[in-house]
């Protein structure tokens, strides 16, 4: 309202005495004024500048337009030195506005960007390996420590190399527990292998003795599931052969095997069992790791726990592998454990299904 005056002159405006242009400049200059303490300037500030002192149609030209050049000869000294006040008053306080709102920017950044030593650290958590895993690595790292090589392989496989080829036939009753997961529609018969021997048979068919392998991997069968069962689990199995390999070799094996998996007080016992491709066949125990064999309920007071089978190859599994391997003329022992059971055994765990529900609060259990 006050800057309208502006467009008009000084006649127009009937300022024709001394006070009365003086009264017009204190009016514009109370407008800027009141202009300039407005919080919202800082908002706008260039639209701001630009209204007063923009060259072309700010306030302070078009006074200069309208009021001096036009001012009757006898005001036009006071109406210039009115002018230069007002010229002055203006572009002053425009610069001390301007140091006002960028240094409230900078200081509001530097806020900002302050680093508070003293709030938390922003924490990642960090994953582990699974226990199966761990055990996995730990068991492989015991044979590779003594020659063996880690071979892994499929998971559906043929029954002439789950079954036929490791001296089970068709009505072999050792198939009862474990014929399972057939899978129907492919041009031959497959299954989810029950073990992982199957890839013994195809390493020996690829490489003629000797062997000494390790074949983990996990494995089907038909069960019901409890606290100790599943419908999969994870085996390594081992196979060595060679020209002069003895039971001795297989005991001396089996006792290292033992000492460092579950510590160097370890003891090994060995009980005949059964398997159709070795010969003789053994259950592989080890004294109680939590009582030391004097008998505590984790072994069922016997201070003993079944650890896994092994035995001599069977010859007659040669006879189905070929490719240089003879029966005359080499042996060798064969193993399998259960991965998912030894980790249960050593580190405590009496669930099963623990293994697979993947709970952190389980999981962090084991890091
Ligand atoms: C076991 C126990 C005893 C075994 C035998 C063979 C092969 F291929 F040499 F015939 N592979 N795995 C074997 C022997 C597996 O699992 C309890």
């Amino acid at each position: 309202m006050t800057v309208d005056t502006t467009t008009q002159t000084l006649a127009q405006l009937g300022a024709a005495t001394l006070d009365q242009v003086e009264s017009r400049f204190t009016e514009i200059r109370a407008s800027f004024d009141a202009e300039i303490s407005r919080d919202s300037v800082s908002g706008d500030w260039v639209a701001f500048v630009a209204q007063w002192t923009g060259r072309k149609s700010g306030v302070l030209t078009r006074i200069a337009d309208n009021w001096l050049k036009s001012a009757a000869p006898e005001l036009k000294k006071v109406v210039g030195l009115e002018f230069q006040k007002l010229k002055a008053h203006v572009e002053s306080s425009l610069e001390s506005k301007r140091k006002e709102i960028e240094s409230a920017a900078e200081h509001g950044a530097a806020a900002r960007d302050r680093v508070d030593l003293s709030l938390p650290g922003a924490e990642r958590a960090i994953g582990t390996r699974h226990l199966i895993r761990q055990t996995y690595e730990e068991l492989t790292r015991i044979f590779l420590s003594i020659g063996f090589s880690v071979v892994e392989g499929p998971e559906i496989e043929t029954p002439y190399y789950n079954f036929e080829a490791l001296n089970i036939p068709e009505h072999h009753p050792a198939r009862d527990n474990m014929d399972t997961f057939y899978i129907e529609g492919a041009r031959e018969p497959h299954l989810l292998r029950t073990h992982t021997s199957p890839m013994q048979i195809r390493t020996m068919e690829k490489q003629p003795p000797p062997v000494r392998i390790v074949v983990p991997g996990k494995v089907y069968r038909r069960d019901n599931p409890d606290a100790t069962h599943g419908y999969m689990f994870h085996q390594i199995e081992g196979l060595a052969v060679d020209t002069d390999i003895t039971f001795r070799d297989f005991k001396g094996t089996v006792e290292y095997f033992v000492r460092e998996f579950l510590g160097p007080k370890a003891r090994t016992r060995l009980r005949p069992s059964y398997f159709p491709f070795t010969e003789p066949s053994a259950e592989v125990d080890a004294s109680c790791h939590v009582c030391g064999g004097s008998g505590c309920r984790i072994c069922k007071f016997s201070g003993w726990i079944e650890l896994f089978g092994a035995g001599m190859v069977d010859p007659a599994v040669y006879g189905f592998v070929k490719n240089g391997y003879d029966a005359e003329k080499h042996s060798g022992f064969a193993f399998g454990m259960g991965i998912d059971r030894l980790a249960m055994m050593k580190y405590g765990v009496t669930e099963l299904p623990l293994l697979f529900q993947n709970d952190v609060r389980f999981l962090r259990q084991f890091p």
